[in-house]
């Protein structure tokens, strides 16, 4: 699966109010919207979804991080998605993020660098499923 990604506005974009601004962003770079929603993630839920980071020194202030508040998981769709997407974001580190991504321009720290988005097609596929039912998905193609 090439043409599917999942986004998360992360807790300190919608505490910051950009959630707006973001969504633009996305939406000006030729990505649909498949499925949207606002979460509070429980520990269990964020623990299952960086279960990949969980030997990492950081991964408890993550934890923490991500279930301080709401946030709202995007499934969307554009061929190529998951490397348009990560481009259109950015590093991880925002210091390091290219001029004009959504991290370098909202993010504050590597933790809260206000976005996710999925590493592979393959990731894709599990994350999106992380957060929405299969009904929940507008565009099913592929699920
Ligand atoms: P990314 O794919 O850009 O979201 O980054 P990673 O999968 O490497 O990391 C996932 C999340 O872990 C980051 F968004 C923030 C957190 N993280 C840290 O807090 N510290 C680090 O050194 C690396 C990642």
């Amino acid at each position: 699966m090439n043409n599917k990604t999942l986004a998360i506005l992360k807790p300190d974009c919608v505490k910051k109010n950009l959630i707006g601004q973001v969504v633009n962003k996305i939406q000006d770079a030729g990505f649909k919207v498949n499925a949207m929603k606002m979460v509070k993630l429980t520990p269990d839920s964020a623990k299952g979804f960086y279960e990949v980071h969980k030997e990492r020194p950081f991964f408890n202030d993550l934890i923490a991080y991500m279930t301080s508040g709401p946030c709202v998981p995007i499934a969307l769709e554009k061929e190529n998605a998951v490397e348009d997407f990560r481009k259109l974001i950015g590093s991880t580190d925002p210091t390091k993020a290219a001029d004009g991504t959504i991290r370098k321009l909202f993010a504050e720290s590597i933790q809260e660098n206000i976005v996710h988005g999925s590493d592979s097609g393959e990731n894709a596929a599990k994350e999106i499923l992380h957060f929405f039912s299969r009904k929940e998905l507008l565009e099913i193609n592929g699920f």
